[in-house]
């Protein structure tokens, strides 16, 4: 916890899943003196979750709410600069945004779903950094700061039915990796964080708000939680600054691959 201390923390896709739970798992372990910045499209929410952190932990951590859409390159570009003084010198960017629509298989795949998954996991994930990595570059040694992507097994082992998406997450590897050689120099860090199955948003999202559909997935395994993920997240941004948990896949117990899930029947 002390580690994280006076840390100004930037969480991408903070209204909901993985990235909310990040954002209170940020402030339980160091409710001392932390700044947390929660992007995501619905600022509603994340103004309710904003006041939720701040009754659960107290004054000690500072929440600001910020509308973002990733996938808008001149909303990331606006960014940094329309932050409130107090907030721009970012230590932590955590790139969570990102999401999945439908199940179909070429030729079938809507140009608008391939649009949406490219622009917010890839684009979005790419101009984010882009758009911090300079604070990061300002600090002694070539610079400080982490960039945590959160990727996929659907990145590593690709299914029928997801190629889109897998080949998303695929390409946030690649970037993450290239760009932790690139920053070779640095004391920034570069880490990646691939979860297998969550219950989150993620497949009412994939079913265009079918609840049921999405439901049915679950139905018969144990998910990890979004609690799950976000103690990893806090884990490897709270290790010394000369430890790079450069790589994590995280499963629940019945699980061992993309599609590869024991269902009790
Ligand atoms: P959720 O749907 O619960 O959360 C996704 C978050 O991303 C929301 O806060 C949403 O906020 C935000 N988001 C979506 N599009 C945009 C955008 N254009 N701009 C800004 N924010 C956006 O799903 P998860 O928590 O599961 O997903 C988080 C990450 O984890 C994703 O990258 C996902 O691919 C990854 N992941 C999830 C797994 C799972 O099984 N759940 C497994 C492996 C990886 P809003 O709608 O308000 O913009
Ligand atoms: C989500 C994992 O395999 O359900 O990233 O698409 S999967």
């Amino acid at each position: 916890a002390k580690r994280l201390e006076g840390k100004t923390i930037v969480i991408t896709g903070a209204s909901s899943g993985i990235g909310k739970s990040t954002a209170f798992e940020f402030a339980r372990t160091a409710p001392k003196n932390l700044k947390l910045v929660l992007t995501a499209r619905r600022i509603d929410t994340l103004k309710q979750i904003t006041a939720d952190i701040v009754a659960e932990v107290g004054e000690g951590v500072k929440v600001l709410p910020v509308q973002l859409d990733v996938s808008k390159p001149e909303e990331v570009k606006a960014f940094v600069g329309n932050l409130p003084e107090e907030y721009r010198d970012i230590d932590v960017l955590v790139n969570n945004a990102g999401l999945v629509k439908g199940l179909a298989r070429a030729p079938e795949i809507a140009e608008e779903d391939i649009n949406i998954m490219f622009n917010t996991n890839v684009t979005g994930l790419i101009n984010m950094t882009q758009a911090i990595l300079p604070i990061f570059k300002k600090r002694p040694e070539g610079g400080a700061g982490d960039i945590i992507n959160v990727g996929s097994i659907a990145g590593r082992e690709p299914y029928a039915g997801g190629s889109i998406y897998c080949a998303t997450k695929a390409a946030v590897r690649s970037f993450t990796d290239a760009l932790r050689k690139e920053l070779i120099a640095t004391r920034i860090r570069v880490m990646e964080i691939d979860p297998g199955q969550v219950e989150t948003e993620f497949s009412v999202v994939r079913f265009y708000g079918d609840k049921a559909k999405a439901d049915a997935v679950y139905e018969g395994c144990e998910p990890l939680t979004p609690d799950d993920i976000a103690e990893v997240v806090v884990f490897v941004a709270g290790r010394r600054e000369n430890v790079v948990i450069a790589d994590t896949l995280i499963y629940p117990s019945h699980q061992a691959g993309a599609g590869s899930l024991h269902k009790k029947s």
